[in-house]
């Protein structure tokens, strides 16, 4: 391990050297490819069977979604996840009091939020430092990723965490990069763009394709994306997450302060200690995860309003409201009865592929 980590340095190291211009765009792109290549090494050492490496602590997945706190040392983590779901997670003034992960239930509006406390990570993380490897694998397995910050502490923290969970294949409130990308066989590799270029060229786009053997692909970019973006979608194993920058301790800070920190995209000031703003916090949350509900209606009765059906923004039709009830359920389906805004009647009568919106009541007609 200690000779990749000398490699991944000695690389950082000569990116830090080379001035960044057109005549080094390629040399530059090479470089970040042998890194990234250097980092999956490090995620899962081929050798190792079982794969402990890459792995996080064993916690069983619960309820509807999963968020995970990450953030340095006695930021407050513990302290929001006792505050936000009445789950015992030791608070201290020192560091490292937190040495493993424990999980809490938030229950929100009639979904249950699996809130994961981890233990603080430190620089370096990402390269195999400390228990910062396994936070980072179990934040992968995040729906949604909290980014805890210290308000008295440097901003400067942040952009260290994002650069952990980069490293280790984690994209932050990020689409993933609009391109194609298709080996051959042969014709060497053809690169075409609808757009402008200003990153890539094909010299950087075949120095980096070179890197990883591919001598024949057609690659088309929609978007002028970069060498970076071009590395993601080679290697595949990125996971597009959304997060929430959660901005603790305000009670220390001024309200000038406060106003400065007011202008960063995709942030929440709070103090778990006093429980200020810990309401907006969870609406974020909510907002973040793009989650619906759908309730359901029993032949004869009134919906179950206590209880809803939730559903991924992205994944809502009739069909697979219907697979989370019940496997069998599809087979059955003759058609489904909505009442809500997503339905132009009340209700309106509808088949599987129909799309469902929040708050939508589902009454399921089988087939006798
Ligand atoms: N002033 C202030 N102090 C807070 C607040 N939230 C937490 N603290 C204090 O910060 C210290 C660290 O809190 P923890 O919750 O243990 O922090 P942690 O991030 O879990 O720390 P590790 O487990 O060591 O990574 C404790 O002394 C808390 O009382 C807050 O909103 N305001
Ligand atoms: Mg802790």
């Amino acid at each position: 391990m200690s000779t990749v980590m000398q490699k991944i340095k000695d690389i950082e190291d000569e990116m830090a050297r080379t001035q960044k211009n057109k005549a080094t765009a390629h040399h530059l792109g090479l470089l970040k490819a042998k890194l990234a290549k250097l980092r999956r090494e490090i995620l899962a050492p081929p050798s190792s069977k079982g794969g402990g490496a890459g792995e996080g602590f064993d916690v069983t997945k619960s309820g509807d979604s999963r968020v995970g706190l990450v953030g340095f040392p006695s930021v407050g983590k513990s302290t929001l996840l006792n505050k936000l779901t009445g789950t015992f997670s030791e608070v201290a003034s020192y560091e490292f009091t937190t040495l493993t992960c424990v999980p809490g239930v938030i229950k929100y509006r009639g979904s249950k939020i699996q809130l994961l406390d981890l233990p603080g990570i430190i620089e370096g993380a990402k390269d195999g430092k400390g228990r910062g490897r396994q936070v980072i694998s179990t934040a992968r397995t995040c729906n949604c990723i909290l980014i805890v910050l210290d308000a008295i502490k440097p901003i400067t923290h942040k952009r260290l965490i994002e650069k952990e969970l980069e490293g280790f294949g984690i994209r932050l409130n990020k689409e993933p990069p609009n391109m194609g990308f298709r080996r051959k066989d042969k014709g060497g590799i053809n690169f075409t763009s609808t757009v402008a270029n200003t990153h890539l060229d094909l010299e950087t786009v075949k120095a980096i394709c070179g890197e990883y053997k591919i001598h024949n692909a057609d690659i088309s970019l929609r978007f002028d994306a970069t060498a970076d973006d071009l590395i993601d979608v080679i290697e595949g194993n990125r996971i597009y997450m959304p997060c929430i920058y959660v901005v603790n301790k305000i009670d220390q800070i001024t309200v000038e302060e406060l106003e400065v920190l007011d202008r960063l995209p995709h942030y929440c000031p709070i103090s778990a200690h006093l429980e200020w703003n810990l309401d907006g916090l969870l609406d974020k949350i909510w907002e973040y995860l793009n989650l619906i509900r759908v309730y359901t209606k029993p032949k004869g009765n009134s919906p179950d309003y206590e209880d809803p059906v939730i559903l991924s923004a992205n994944k809502c039709t009739v069909e697979d409201f219907c697979e989370r009830i019940h496997k069998d359920m599809v087979k059955q389906f003759k058609f489904a009865l909505v009442w809500g805004s997503s339905a132009k009647h009340k209700p309106q009568r509808v088949g599987k592929e129909h799309t469902l919106e929040d708050e939508d009541v589902v009454q399921i007609i089988k087939k006798v």
